[in-house]
């Protein structure tokens, strides 16, 4: 794997966290190391089952440089299992947001850690809103590219990562082998918390976007920046404001979540088998 320069495009202290997080995560499972990675995001998390023999388990929290959970038992989650053609992948169910405050290196130290256990392909995941009244509550959708309105980086100082192909084609092409149907998009990342208002949203989709969330675009870019190839998936969880009838709700988003979870959870089996 590429990791050009990888200690010169982060903060150093940074980089070292996630080096200690990675050798806890391998002493902790007795692994050699990680092939891939799994970020579950909205409506996503139930889909974690199945995919994999158990290797082990623990509390995000337990590893260097993952924040303690806000609520007791709401932090995220670790699994590592051996996949049917015998890769070893991470999971990890919840992610650190960029509106918590907590700056930008707690958002990428999931995506920094599993890249420093020698993870090569990474799935990022995500619920969402959409643009296209075509995509309902439920529907899965594959990133072809994104806009990061949250004027933020995880990187420092002159780093030109090259985004032109942030999210694998080589990768989208596999994944439409497992469901030949997927949609492709654009994710627009908003800072939130808030939603938007339908001005916003209608400037996304000037600006080219099809989906609007909270997260993945600066996980992706410091994937990229340490040569991590990236799978991005959406869930529709709700049209954007405006776009439909009616107002948002966060319980439409977690029921949208729960009706879709047995056709996530077959599209993420079909996935680990490919990746
Ligand atoms: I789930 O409509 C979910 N997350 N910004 N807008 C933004 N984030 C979201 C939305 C949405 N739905």
């Amino acid at each position: 794997m590429t990791r050009v320069n990888a200690h010169l495009t982060v903060d150093p202290a940074a980089f070292a966290t996630a080096t200690e997080a990675a050798v806890a995560l391998k002493e902790r499972f007795g692994i050699p190391g990680l092939d891939l990675a799994l970020v579950l995001g909205s409506g996503w998390s139930s889909a974690a089952d199945d995919l994999g023999e158990p290797v082990g388990a623990c509390e995000l929290a337990e590893l260097p440089g993952f924040a303690a959970p806000v609520v007791a038992g709401h932090g995220g989650a670790l699994r590592v299992v051996r996949t049917p053609n015998g890769k070893l992948a991470a999971i990890l169910t919840g992610r650190t947001h960029f509106y918590e405050g907590r700056g930008v290196d707690a958002v990428a130290h999931g995506v920094r850690t599993v890249a420093a256990a020698g993870a090569a392909t990474l799935l990022l995941t995500n619920g969402c809103g959409s643009l296209n009244p075509d995509w309902q509550p439920g529907q899965p959708v594959l990133l072809r590219d994104h806009i990061n309105l949250t004027g933020e980086t995880p990187l420092r100082g002159a780093t030109f990562v090259d985004l032109s192909e942030a999210y694998s084609p080589r990768l989208r092409d596999l994944a439409r082998t497992v469901e030949p149907t997927l949609p492709e998009g654009v994710y627009v990342q908003f800072r939130g918390p808030q939603y938007e208002t339908p001005a916003e949203v209608r400037m996304a989709g000037i600006l080219g976007g099809d989906l609007v969330g909270m997260s993945t675009t600066l996980e992706t870019i410091a994937a990229r920046a340490v040569g991590l190839e990236v799978l991005g998936l959406s869930l529709v969880t709700n049209l954007a404001a405006g776009v439909g009838d009616h107002q948002l709700d966060h319980t439409e988003v977690i029921e949208a979540g729960r009706a879709a979870a047995p056709r996530l959870a077959a599209l993420l089996r079909g996935l680990v088998e490919v990746l």
